[in-house]
């Protein structure tokens, strides 16, 4: 299906009917496969394998890759839509098919091999397997061109050693796009990127990252002892790593911004809803200024994201044509997004009062959850030096 536009129909901006029907398609799914399940798997830790395989069949794992690849050859915009009613329903699910779509599926699409597509891509776009990114060390976040760890070429393959961190599904993942050093001197040109089989000597899995939300995604430290990469397997040419890292986190914070978007819209309709039923001092709650003024707020906030994040999906989506890079329209989303997630989980936890605290609704859920998109994928400290970085032309 090939849709690439918003259309403008009246005086507001709407969907067109395919793109709409891409976002009913996915909250169906969401509201009756994953809301049921979601509360108990945040409680257990538990990765929610079974929803993650529906959504692999439902073609949710790599919606912009072609089919012949695996994916489900939709546009950027179907996947925001798609993104944001998983991420309504549980943030976890959110992460899981961020990760797995514009951070490793993307990578591979843009800068793969005919053979690294077959083999690296093809099993995790079709969702029959899982795939990770790996760019953090425990020393290295913010400032990801200062990595520790090292790829030394020996023969026809890379031997690798370190440490990386908070790799998200790094514990269920059949392959990871991995971030490393093969020429230190040359700081961040001394990066290149490479494509891991989780099932080779030399590859073990660290411990869990114990985390406040997204609970029910798995995190976990990675460590590389001696590993063999095959020459075959690296992505794209030695040094040209962390061009590619912060060309996929451009996607990746898209991805972000659409989970953050849905995290603040989940918060909102659950406020709305006991706006309009609780009632104090002989009134709905609804009718307190202090209350409604909460909705306004949160609503406006929330409108001004998804728009935001729709344009930068449309950048995105012509950038495949136009090589134009969509950096600025990804990092306002992402800030601004993630910052409404945050303010309207918060305020829905006030809105519902004790209620919000209690573990018997979703909205502490939100309030956990929401915080990590003003952290992962780039804080919104760095948003704001991408953003300011280029207003000021300071490249
Ligand atoms: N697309 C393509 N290239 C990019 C780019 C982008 N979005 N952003 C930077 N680059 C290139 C620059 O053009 C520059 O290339 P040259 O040296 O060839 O000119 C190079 O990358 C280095 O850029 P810069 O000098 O801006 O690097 P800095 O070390 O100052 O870092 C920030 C820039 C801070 C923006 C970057 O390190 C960053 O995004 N950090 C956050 C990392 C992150 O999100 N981590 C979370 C990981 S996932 S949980």
């Amino acid at each position: 299906m090939a849709v690439t536009e918003i259309s403008i129909s009246g005086p507001t901006l709407e969907l067109s009917s395919e793109h709409e029907m891409i976002q009913q398609v996915a909250r169906e799914f969401a509201q009756n496969e994953i809301v049921p399940i979601a509360a108990e798997h945040d409680e257990s830790g538990e990765f929610p394998i079974e929803t993650v395989r529906k959504m692999g069949e439902m073609g949710f794992m790599g919606i912009e890759i072609p089919e012949q690849y695996g994916g489900a050859g939709l546009d950027a915009l179907s996947y925001v839509l798609a993104l944001t009613e998983i991420s309504k329903a549980d943030a976890s699910h959110g992460t899981i098919m961020s990760v797995n779509n514009s951070l490793y599926c993307n990578a591979i699409d843009r800068f793969g091999t005919e053979r690294q597509k077959g083999k690296f891509l093809v099993p995790v776009a079709s969702g029959k397997a899982i795939g990770a990114y790996s760019l953090t060390e425990p020393m290295s976040g913010s400032d990801a061109g200062t990595m520790r760890s090292r790829a030394v070429l020996d023969g026809d393959s890379y031997v690798i050693n370190g440490r990386k961190s908070w790799v998200s599904s790094g514990p269920v993942a059949k392959s990871i796009l991995l971030f490393t050093m093969t020429d230190p001197e040359k700081r961040h040109h001394g990066v290149t990127a490479f494509l891991i089989e989780t099932d080779q000597p030399g590859f073990s899995l660290g411990k869990t990252e114990p985390k406040l939300g997204i609970r029910a995604s798995a995190t976990c430290e990675i460590l590389f002892e001696d590993y063999r990469c095959p020459v075959d397997n690296r992505l794209g040419e030695e040094g040209q790593g962390f061009m590619i890292a912060m060309q996929v986190l451009d996607a990746g914070r898209i991805g972000i911004a659409s989970q953050a978007l849905g995290i603040a819209q989940a918060a909102y309709l659950a406020s709305l809803e006991y706006a309009r039923k609780r009632e104090a001092f002989g009134r709905k709650i609804g009718e307190f200024q202090g209350i409604s003024f909460k909705l306004a707020d949160m609503k406006t906030r929330i409108e001004a994201s998804r728009l935001l994040t729709y344009q930068a999906a449309l950048a995105k989506q012509s950038s495949k044509a136009t090589g134009k890079r969509y950096t600025l329209q990804a990092s306002m989303a992402k800030l601004f997004a993630s910052e409404t997630a945050s303010y309207c989980a918060s305020e829905a936890v006030q809105i519902h009062g004790g209620m919000g605290y209690s573990k018997e609704l979703p909205v502490e859920r939100y309030y956990r959850d929401a915080k990590i998109t003003e952290i992962y994928e780039g804080t919104s400290e760095i948003q704001r030096i991408v953003i300011a970085r280029h207003e000021l032309g300071l490249h």
